[in-house]
């Protein structure tokens, strides 16, 4: 049996026991120190989350599963005669099981997410329903949760399903899902942008990415590709953003996964997270509108020192954990060089990458000058035609499942318990200060 279920079920007594020796022989040990920075100032860099799928590094960049992001690239296998990259299905059997798959195994999860991935009517009727201005998001975040019905965690729980199972029904929910998310998906763009038209009809041909672009009505292999390459490369990334972190302190409720992910696309939905991709084209299509294609730099400093004087953050630079261009960026710009590098996007994208830098340093209090993964998405799906902005970001939440759904299998494998960390009060933090 080459399933991810089969892989699990082998795994995870070994893993459980690892962690219940770390637990019992080095439960009281510290890793960190809190300051009162880390209680008032967003936790930013603490060392309070446990994420077996993915680590950053803040200078070497992005790993999953301990490889680093571009060799992930390279060695997940290609599925389909002519294609340049890898699945996102394989990249699925890479975070839960930890092991890079085989062909025949990433093209296991390929089959087994055609099969599962019909929506149920009683979902796409509630899609059908919403008004076109409910932003895409938020469409994405009330029919996920609206999938809670078909869960079957929430069914095993109801009949008294002992803890030590419950990660076999949340890998149902979780591969149920991933298989459901592009039409879905495709659903809310059609309703929005394209009056209804469209396929719902997953094909038996086509991978989950060949699927997800064809119901977008958008089949050409080359964007098939692209969204290959961005769905791997926007999976995983820590426990600690606002989207994974969302789903494991819901999920740690014991909401089911449905619900959890509603969470955690509640958040990436927020413009210093996943809708900067967004914010990105809006900031740079004005920019293009007010000096040109071809601006000079002058011009493009006058621009980026504009939008800081009115208050605003430049979108797609900065980031929390990263202190370098975000690998994200350099991968996609690598595509972009081999695909389309004369596109007057990609063209000014990759200027930008080398002068906001210049300008964000002089400000003296930004972390990271350098680009963020949502300073390219944008130009390049523009490239292939996908021009509706407020759609970017549910391309973004379509691959953040594979990853913060293989994180909540994990979660619940190893028993994580209830999150809940103790709140102070400011008259509190001040009582400590002055007892220290
Ligand atoms: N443009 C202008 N100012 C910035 C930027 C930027 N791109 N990035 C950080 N700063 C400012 C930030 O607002 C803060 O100012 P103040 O002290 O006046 O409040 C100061 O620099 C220090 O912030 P950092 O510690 O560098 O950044 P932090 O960890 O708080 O926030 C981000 C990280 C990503 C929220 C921040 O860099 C930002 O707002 N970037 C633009 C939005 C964006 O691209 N978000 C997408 C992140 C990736 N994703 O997909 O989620
Ligand atoms: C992400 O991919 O989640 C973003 O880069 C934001 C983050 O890591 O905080």
């Amino acid at each position: 049996d080459k399933s991810i279920k089969a892989k699990l079920a082998k795994k995870i007594p070994e893993e459980r026991e690892k962690f219940l020796g770390i637990k019992c022989l080095h439960g009281d040990k510290t890793i960190g120190r809190i300051s009162v920075n880390s209680v008032i100032g967003g936790m930013r860099g603490l060392p309070l989350l446990f994420c077996e799928t993915s680590s950053l590094d803040k200078n070497k960049g992005i790993f999953y599963r301990g490889m680093l992001l571009k060799d992930v690239c390279a060695k997940l296998p290609r599925v389909r005669k002519g294609t340049q990259e890898g699945t996102p299905e394989g990249c699925f059997y890479l975070l839960t099981t930890g092991q890079m798959p085989k062909k025949e195994e990433a093209e296991q999860v390929t089959s087994e997410w055609v099969k599962r991935g019909n929506v149920p009517r009683y979902c796409l009727r509630m899609i059908d329903s919403l008004d076109k201005r409910v932003h895409p998001m938020a469409q994405l975040c009330a029919a996920c949760a609206c999938l809670s019905a078909q869960s079957k965690f929430v069914e095993a729980y109801n009949k008294g399903a002992k803890r030590g199972v419950y990660w076999e029904s949340i890998y149902e929910d979780s591969m149920n899902l991933c298989a459901m998310l592009p039409t879905v998906a495709a659903a809310i763009y059609n309703n929005v942008f394209k009056d209804g038209e469209g396929t719902r009809e997953i094909s038996e041909e086509q991978d989950w990415s060949g699927n997800y672009c064809r119901m977008l009505g958008l089949p050409d292999e080359a964007f098939i590709d692209l969204i290959r390459l961005y769905m791997i490369l926007h999976a995983d990334h820590e426990s600690g953003n606002v989207s994974a972190h969302a789903s494991h302190l819901v999920g740690s409720a014991l909401s089911d996964p449905f619900l959890s992910f509603s969470a955690s696309m509640c958040g990436l939905a927020g413009p210093l997270h996943g809708l900067a991709n967004q914010e990105v084209l809006v900031w740079l299509t004005k920019l293009r509108k007010a000096i040109g294609d071809e601006p000079t730099d002058d011009e493009l400093k006058k621009f980026i020192d504009d939008t800081l004087k009115g208050g605003q953050v430049v979108p797609g630079y900065g980031h929390a954990v990263l202190r370098d261009t975000d690998p994200r960026f350099i991968l996609q710009n690598e595509f972009a060089m081999k695909h389309c590098k004369d596109d007057a996007g990609v063209k000014l994208v990759t200027r930008l990458w080398k002068i906001i830098p210049e300008v964000l340093k002089k400000l003296n209090k930004v972390a990271n000058p350098y680009p963020n993964v949502d300073a390219h998405s944008g130009v390049l799906l523009q490239h292939y035609c996908l021009k509706e902005l407020n759609y970017y970001t549910v391309l973004f939440g379509v691959s953040r499942a594979i990853g913060v759904l293989a994180q909540l299998i994990w979660s619940r494998a190893l028993g994580a318990p209830i999150e809940r960390p103790k709140s102070f009060s400011s008259s509190e933090i001040c009582r400590f200060i002055k007892e220290a």
